[in-house]
């Protein structure tokens, strides 16, 4: 009975934690939807495949990396930016499917931020051992824009600084299923992921997918 009702509730009000100000985390937003999203993700990977891409410091990411939308975001020796087209094939990145888009205008309804249209989705594949090392979000148009983060796969350890590098990250584990809207006061705060466990998941295998919606231009 009293378990039966602690369902309900969290039915109708599904957990929103305060990760920072101006950064939610809402836990299993995704899991309705989880289908469709692994289903765009192969999808996209089809036409634009995973890939390690390299820093402008020439060091080979250990994240693989695609995107869809109209802007994709890439990093090679010359440098991070938003492009139209994937530099491996020289065509269009593949559409945003309408799931995700939906997906991620919902998740910014419920974390409180009106009217979140992205024009881009970074997909990023993680294995055991890759990680992200810290860093900002920076590459974007718009700061006053949030980045709407969704976790699938494996769960992975995320690493939340402050405006300086050296700030000492607080840990925050994501789970399938989780999504993080992020702006205001922290959109431009240090963060990362740190090296994945190894394990399975049941829908993913060996792998966490990170999917990053942005309003890139
Ligand atoms: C990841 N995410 O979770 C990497 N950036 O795999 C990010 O770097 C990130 O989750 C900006 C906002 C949300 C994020
Ligand atoms: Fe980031």
């Amino acid at each position: 009975m009293t378990a039966d009702l602690f369902e309900c509730v969290a039915d109708i009000q599904p957990s929103r934690e305060a990760m920072a100000e101006g950064a939610v985390l809402l836990r299993g937003f995704a899991r309705p939807v989880e289908a469709d999203l692994i289903a765009g993700i192969d999808e996209i990977a089809a036409q634009a495949p995973f890939r390690h891409m390299v820093t402008p410091g020439g060091h080979r990411m250990s994240v693989a990396m695609t995107n869809c939308g109209n802007a994709g975001w890439v990093t090679d020796r010359s440098g991070y930016r938003y492009d139209s087209v994937d530099p491996e094939s020289r065509q269009a990145w593949p559409a945003m499917p309408p799931s995700f888009g939906a997906l991620a205008g919902q998740a910014a309804d419920a974390a409180g931020v009106d009217g979140f249209s992205p024009d881009a989705c970074l997909v990023n594949r993680y294995q055991p051992g890759a990680r992200m090392s810290l860093h900002q979000d920076k590459d974007e148009h718009d700061f006053g824009a949030p980045i709407v983060s969704v976790s699938l796969g494996l769960s992975a350890v995320f690493l939340f600084g402050g405006p300086q590098r050296s700030d000492k990250p607080r840990r925050f584990r994501l789970q399938h299923g989780d999504v993080v809207v992020w702006g205001g006061p922290s959109r431009l705060f240090f963060h990362g992921v740190a090296p994945l466990a190894d394990g399975g998941h049941a829908l993913l295998g060996r792998q966490r997918i990170n999917l990053t919606f942005r309003k890139a231009r």
